[in-house]
């Protein structure tokens, strides 16, 4: 029982009996695994009516730079060959969904809309004005989350501790085999776009200022192998998760977050590989529990990435310690520049900056110690978005909005000891990481290069 009923969110009912049924891929940029894909397919079978599938592509998406454009676009040519063996063309509109969607549905003749699940706001807004302008069936799926986002839980969770038992309880009937996509047999006149990640990119017209990372392989065949080492490894993450000084972490946030490897099937590769039942479980919290409270924030909290979306506690707490003394005080250009004085944060902006990737646990140390060095919680978080979303591969995710809520405005936690500036939000120090981890080492990991 694959559960694929529970994942679908109807904008707008009916059925398709004549032209063609489109799936606008988004959030979940693959041809393996993809719940939108196999309805959309599902539906053009029923209906005997060829399927396509469509990509809108919009320039500087939340400021989006062209290390994030370049990674999506490679793993997107992929998609593309794939689709073309299956007769699904694919096709690319560069420009708003809003406007280049309708015309797209309108000249070939779309009779039926799918499209996936995403809890950020932009992409609400994008769906909405679609739905507006075209008068066809439309749903969305949720192919990213295992327990989908709506049926996991209808409200916003206080935290992991109450959204766990909801997810595990459902898990079992979610956390299954995935049906594959079949060669399409009903053809259409349609020859879909080679996508040509180099013209594209200077399309998007997206801010080429930061270095790109030629290293990083996109695209769906390069997650799967790199899920294949992280199983080779896993044992280490039961005790060496949090040391930023050892490679124990699985680094597929990147591919999670374009939607190049499906969660459900890194769950499912973990549960049948030869590591530690507590390994596993340490990982699948983070993968299962974690990721999927971020859908939940993002998706019940419409201003996710404000103040006041923080918990009261964490408000009030803010609130009493906004006139406190700050001892050190940066902008946010120093800040991205890892001009502080302390060299751990300046390591972990340098790994950022540098590599596109943050080693988790330093995440919250970095994201803390910007509520601690800025002049209010608002510049705060205002600053940690901004970079995490400038540098990071995985920017731009529910899990980036929820883990720097957590950070600076307690989301997700509870009150700890009162203390300057922090209030009861947990603090996190420079000797705390020293007793878990060696700083030093993570320092001279990531110390600048000689110019
Ligand atoms: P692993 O430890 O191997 O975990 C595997 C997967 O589980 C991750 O890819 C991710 O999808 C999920 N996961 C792990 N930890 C968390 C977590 N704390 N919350 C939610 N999901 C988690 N994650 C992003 O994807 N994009 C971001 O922009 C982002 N920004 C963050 C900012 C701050 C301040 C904090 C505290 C966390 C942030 N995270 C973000 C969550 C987490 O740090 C990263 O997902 C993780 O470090 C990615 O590395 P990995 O894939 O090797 O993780
Ligand atoms: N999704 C799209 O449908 N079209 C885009 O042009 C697009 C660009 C983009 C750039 C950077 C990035 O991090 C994400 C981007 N996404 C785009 C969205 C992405 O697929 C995810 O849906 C969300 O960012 C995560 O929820």
């Amino acid at each position: 029982m694959h559960g694929l009923e529970d994942r679908i969110f109807p904008l707008r009912e009916g059925e398709a009996h004549f032209g063609c049924v489109a799936l606008w891929m988004s959030r979940d940029q693959r041809v393996s695994d993809n719940w939108a894909l196999i309805f959309a397919q599902e539906a053009a079978l029923k209906a005997a009516l060829p399927l396509v599938v469509v990509f809108t592509l919009s320039g500087s998406f939340l400021g989006a730079s062209r290390r994030h454009y370049a990674f999506m676009l490679g793993g997107l040519k992929l998609v593309a060959k794939r689709l073309r063996s299956l007769s699904i063309p694919f096709f690319i509109l560069p420009g708003e969904p809003g406007k280049t969607l309708p015309e797209f549905i309108a000249r070939h003749g779309i009779t039926f809309l799918v499209t996936d699940f995403d809890p950020l706001r932009i992409k609400k807004e994008w769906k909405e004005t679609v739905a507006r302008r075209v008068d066809i069936p439309f749903y969305e799926i949720d192919a990213h989350n295992i327990v989908p986002c709506r049926r996991a839980s209808g409200k916003r969770e206080y935290g992991a501790y109450t959204i766990r038992k909801k997810i595990k309880k459902l898990l079992p009937f979610f956390l299954d085999e995935m049906p594959a996509v079949q060669k399409h047999p009903h053809g259409s006149d349609l020859n879909g776009h080679p996508v040509d990640p180099g013209s594209l990119l200077q399309q998007s017209g997206a801010d080429a200022s930061i270095p790109g990372l030629p290293d990083v392989a996109a695209g769906e065949e390069h997650a799967a192998a790199r899920l294949r080492s992280f199983l080779e490894r896993l044992d280490r993450y039961a005790t060496e998760r949090n040391d930023p000084t050892r490679d124990a972490v699985s680094h597929l946030s990147p591919y999670l977050h374009f939607g190049q490897i499906s969660a459900q099937r890194v769950a499912l590769e973990v549960r049948r590989c030869r590591a530690g039942a507590d390994a596993k479980e340490a990982f699948l919290e983070e993968l299962i529990v974690r990721r999927e409270l971020s859908d939940n924030y993002c998706h019940y909290t419409p201003d996710y990435a404000s103040f006041d979306a923080f918990p009261d506690w964490a408000r009030k707490t803010l609130d009493d310690h906004r006139h406190d003394r700050r001892p050190y005080l940066y902008s946010r250009d120093e800040l991205e520049s890892a001009a502080t004085h302390d060299p751990l944060w300046n390591a972990a902006q340098l790994q950022m900056t540098r590599t596109g990737t943050m080693h988790g646990y330093m995440r919250m140390y970095w994201a803390k110690k910007m509520l601690e060095w800025t002049a209010s919680p608002e510049e705060a978080l205002s600053a940690a978005i901004y970079l995490n979303d400038r540098y990071l591969l995985d920017g731009r995710d529910p899990n980036g909005y929820a883990g720097i809520a957590w950070s600076i405005g307690g989301v997700h936690d509870r009150p700890w000891g009162e203390r300057n500036v922090f209030g009861k939000i947990r603090y996190m120090s420079y000797n705390g990481c020293a007793s878990k981890f060696n700083v030093k080492r993570y320092i001279e990991m990531l110390k600048p290069v000689e110019s």
